[in-house]
Order: structure tokens, then C-alpha cells, then sequence
């Protein structure tokens, strides 16, 4: 049993994929369980066992504190927080009752992991839980990209403290799938006009890999053609049956 937090930008496509792979998943045998976490949303295309909005809306929050939308946001998740013994109930059942059990979170991943209540929550919900960072598929195109995109799904498994599997997403919308290797195969030309920060990235690429933190193969996945799912849960698999050393 493993329960998959979906985590990203707005728009990166984690409500789709929420879906997308549960019908993939259902569709092999598996039992999957559905939850949204994300007050804001206004429909989902799945069939939520749990859906915060039972408790509260962002409009609810809003209007009752005050609020705009972004300090919305960050006050549905301290509510959440407040409620942490009912979630983590409900996580428990639906863990018993499932073998995947895949959790939509706020459209923004800003809230999740600049607040304190973010890490909380997830790591509070479940004992089993791995991150699905998803990256539009365009964002990776050079060297400086692949630096980034490192940087920052580490920052964000050490914020969160837990396992986390890097997905790009809408593989549909690019014609041909990234050269990973050669945009990940730096030498010191590859940050060249960069100066000093450039040898920086290069040094802290070559340290990364001798760590074996990028030793995650990339996954490409589309909802609407449902390329990657396959992959994607291979990969899963890989990385909740290691995560003993990977946490
Ligand atoms: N082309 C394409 N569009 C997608 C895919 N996944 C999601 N989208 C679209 O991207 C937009 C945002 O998706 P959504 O799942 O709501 O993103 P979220 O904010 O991360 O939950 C919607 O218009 C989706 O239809 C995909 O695999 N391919
Ligand atoms: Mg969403």
C-alpha cells in the first residue's frame, strides 16, 4: 500500500493525473482510493473518498476570516492541521482498504511548502507516503534547466521529508521527449558565460551525482494519451520499496 501526494505548480496537471493514473491503476487491478486536499477546486474528475471541501470551501474561508484566496490557502491548511487526528483516521482506512491511495493537493505548491502546516500534513496523514513532483515536460531544455529542476525537487524532499519521485507531465505537448542525456551531462562548457555560479552548478552537479541523488530515471507521462503510466508506476514502485535509504 502506498499513498501518492501529487505535488506542483498551478497547472502542472496534478488534478489530471490524479485521475488519469487512478483509472490506469484501476484499470490493472489494483484498488485505489481518491482524495482531494485542495479547498479551491471547483470540480474534480474523480470519485473523492475524502474531499476537504466537505469540510470547508476557499470561499467558506474567505469569507468567514476575511481572507483573499492566497491567505486563504495558507488558513485552509492550518485547518486541515487542526483536524490532523480525523485525517490521519481517514488516511488509516482508506490504507487499509486500498493499495494506492492518491491525494490531490493545493493548485499551488507554494502553501505546501512555505508554511509550516504543509510538511505537517504530510507527514502527519500518512506513514507511507512518497511525492509526485510533477514538471511540465517544457521546462527542461538545458543544462541550467536540469540544475534547477534538481535543486529544487531536493529542496523540496528535504522541506517535506519524504520520498519523492520527479514526473514530467504533458508529454503529449512536446513533439519529441527531452534528450535527458545530453541535457543532463554537463561539463564545465555547459554553464559557460555563467562565471563563478557556473562552476558552482557545475561542482554541485558533479556532488549530487556522486550522492546518488539523481539516480531516479525520468518519467514521462501524459493524461490525455496515457503515455508513461506504466512507467510511472514501476518507478513508484522502485522508489516506496527503497525509501528506507531514500528518506
Ligand atoms: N495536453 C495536456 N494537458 C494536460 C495534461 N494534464 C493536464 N492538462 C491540462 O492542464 C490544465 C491544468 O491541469 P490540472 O490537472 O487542473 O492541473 P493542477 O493545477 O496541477 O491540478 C488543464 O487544462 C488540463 O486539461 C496532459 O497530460 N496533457
Ligand atoms: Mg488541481
Amino acid at each position: 500500500m502506498v499513498t501518492l501526494f501529487f505535488l506542483g505548480p498551478a497547472g502542472s496537471g496534478k488534478t489530471t493525473l490524479v485521475w488519469a493514473f487512478g483509472r490506469y491503476l484501476e484499470r490493472e487491478g489494483y484498488a485505489v482510493s481518491y482524495v482531494n486536499l485542495d479547498c479551491a477546486a471547483e470540480t474534480v474528475p474523480y470519485s473523492a473518498s475524502f474531499d476537504v471541501r466537505r469540510w470547508f470551501t476557499l470561499s467558506d474561508i474567505m469569507k468567514r476570516y476575511g481572507l483573499g484566496p492566497n491567505g486563504a490557502m495558507v488558513k485552509s491548511l492550518e485547518l486541515i492541521l487542526e483536524r490532523l487526528g480525523a485525517v490521519r483516521e481517514i488516511f488509516g482506512k482508506l490504507e487499509r482498504s486500498s493499495e494506492y491511495v492518491l491525494v490531490d493537493t493545493p493548485g499551488q505548491l507554494e502553501p505546501l511548502v512555505f508554511h509550516n502546516a504543509g510538511p505537517l500534513i504530510l507527514r502527519g496523514a500518512s506513514s507511507s507516503g512518497v511525492g509526485v513532483f510533477l514538471v511540465p515536460v517544457d521546462v527542461l531544455k538545458t543544462p541550467r534547466d536540469a540544475v534547477f529542476l534538481t535543486l529544487t525537487a531536493l529542496s523540496i524532499k528535504y522541506r517535506l521529508d519524504i520520498p519523492l519521485v520527479t514526473v514530467f507531465s504533458k508529454r503529449d505537448l512536446a513533439t519529441e521527449p527531452p534528450d535527458i542525456d545530453s541535457v543532463f551531462k554537463f561539463d564545465v562548457s555547459s554553464f559557460s558565460g555563467l562565471g563563478v555560479e557556473g562552476e558552482l552548478a557545475y561542482r554541485l552537479m558533479q556532488v549530487i551525482r556522486e550522492y546518488g541523488a539523481l539516480r531516479q530515471r525520468p518519467v514521462f507521462v501524459s493524461s490525455l494519451t496515457e503515455e508513461g503510466l506504466d512507467d510511472l508506476l514501476s518507478v513508484i514502485h522502485e522508489v516506496a520499496c527503497t525509501c528506507g535509504d531514500m528518506r
